[in-house]
């Protein structure tokens, strides 16, 4: 027999205490930090991972421990099942065996840019992925049992109507990403409004951190200038150095999906900072954070981020990082998640953000480089 009396009972009462999490996109930046977040508030934890030919849980390592190691020691860790969004069978079968008391919704092909390359990817992932999801919930005779939290996003916005973005403002997407996220939008409203599920929309705006994927504009600047500082790299390209960003920290804003799936009504909820700052303004923070002062000269393709001290082109400008249709301007009101979920939207300022992000790469680049290996992140 595998467990003991004492695990049987540790077992079985856990069956009646413990809620059950599964998220999709655990492997993924926001999967992680709420993963660590629902194990603190002693959530029995579950994610779906797939197949890749890497290793791809990096993210999770220090949550994920062979099962033999985990049988011996009897901690409670993330649980992890192969699945895919763009298979529907596969969800079927991890929700029936889980029978989960929430469902966040993180997986998706979630980089702007790249939705133009892989457009009918992306809409079968982030669009008809969410379908799948709530199909699997509703077949299964879970949709009163199972809250679903969606993953939505100020990409929603893009081409913007009004100045700041709130619950209310028109959508009016500008990439594949953007549609194909209006789609999980509006297909969560709707099985919520047609089937009284428990599912709702964060609508969050860009949020980073040290665990950002490395293609994503704020990690791109902050590992080049840590790589740059230490003599492992020329220069910086960049696309569009004027953008607008609401910039947050991830970790806390997985606070509010959780905190959204707690409210006693299922209600969609704008979560941002209030605050935004452009491409340029954070490069220069980036750079400043590893003691090097930056000037910009000329304008369009020919600006340049310069070395006040000396004289360097550090960063300049390549028309590959731009868009088809650029989002140029975001900036979210979270006043309603203020006033109902009671959250805090200023626990770590920009400032700090950029200067946590440049610690931790200056860290992993001297570390990795000690070793004689490239450090990608
Ligand atoms: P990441 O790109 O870091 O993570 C995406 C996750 O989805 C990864 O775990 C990835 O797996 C997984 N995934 C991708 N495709 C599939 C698939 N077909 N089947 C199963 N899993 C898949 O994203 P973030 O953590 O930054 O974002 C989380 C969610 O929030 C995403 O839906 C994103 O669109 C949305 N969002 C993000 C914002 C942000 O600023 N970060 C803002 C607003 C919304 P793998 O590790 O194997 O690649
Ligand atoms: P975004 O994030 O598209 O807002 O989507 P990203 O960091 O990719 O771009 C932000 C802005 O920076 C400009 N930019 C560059 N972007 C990238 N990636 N690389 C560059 O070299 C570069 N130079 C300038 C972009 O044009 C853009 O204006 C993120 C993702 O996490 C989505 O999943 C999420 O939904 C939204 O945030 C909210």
């Amino acid at each position: 027999m595998r467990f003991t009396v004492v695990n049987e009972f540790k077992e079985s009462v856990s069956t009646y205490m413990t809620k059950k999490a599964l998220i999709t996109g655990i492997t993924g930046q926001d999967g992680s930090f709420l993963a660590e977040f629902l194990i603190e508030k002693g959530y029995e934890v579950h994610g779906i991972l797939r197949r890749s030919s890497s290793f791809n849980t990096n993210r999770i390592e220090h949550l994920y421990l062979d099962e033999w190691v985990r049988d011996m020691k009897q901690e409670r860790l993330v649980n992890l099942h192969y699945g895919d969004m763009t298979d529907s069978s596969s969800l079927v079968r991890i929700i029936q065996q889980i029978q989960p008391d929430e469902i966040y919704n993180l997986a998706a092909q979630s980089h702007v840019k790249v939705s133009f390359d892989v457009p009918e990817y992306t809409a079968d992932t982030d669009a008809l992925g969410t379908l799948r999801l709530l199909e699997a919930v509703r077949i299964l005779g879970l949709e009163k049992k199972t809250r679903i939290y969606q993953a939505s996003t100020s990409e929603l916005f893009g081409k913007v109507q009004e100045i700041p973005q709130t619950e209310t403002t028109p959508f009016y997407p500008r990439s594949p990403y953007g549609v194909a996220k209006q789609y999980g939008y509006w297909i969560t409203k709707n099985y919520r409004e047609s089937y009284e599920m428990f599912a709702v929309n964060g609508i969050l705006f860009n949020h980073e951190s040290e665990r950002r994927g490395e293609t994503f504009v704020t990690r791109k600047i902050t590992l080049a200038a840590a790589r740059i500082a230490q003599g492992h790299q020329e220069k910086l390209y960049l696309g569009n150095l004027s953008a607008l960003r609401d910039w947050g920290y991830a970790r806390d804003y997985v606070e509010c999906m959780w905190l959204m799936l707690q409210h006693d009504t299922p209600e969609d909820f704008v979560i941002a900072t209030g605050e935004a700052h452009s491409v340029r303004e954070f490069a220069t923070l980036a750079f400043d954070a590893v003691g090097i002062p930056l000037r910009w000269e000329g304008e369009g393709l020919q600006e340049k981020g310069i070395c006040t001290q000396t004289g360097k082109v550090l960063v300049e400008v390549d028309p590959k990082y731009f868009r088809p249709a650029e989002v140029e301007q975001l900036l979210g009101d979270p006043s309603k998640a203020k006033k109902v979920l009671g959250w805090n939207p200023r626990q770590t300022s920009f400032e700090e953000l950029v200067r946590l992000m440049v610690q931790s790469d200056m860290e992993g680049v001297k570390r990795h480089y000690e070793k004689g290996k490239r450090y990608d992140g």
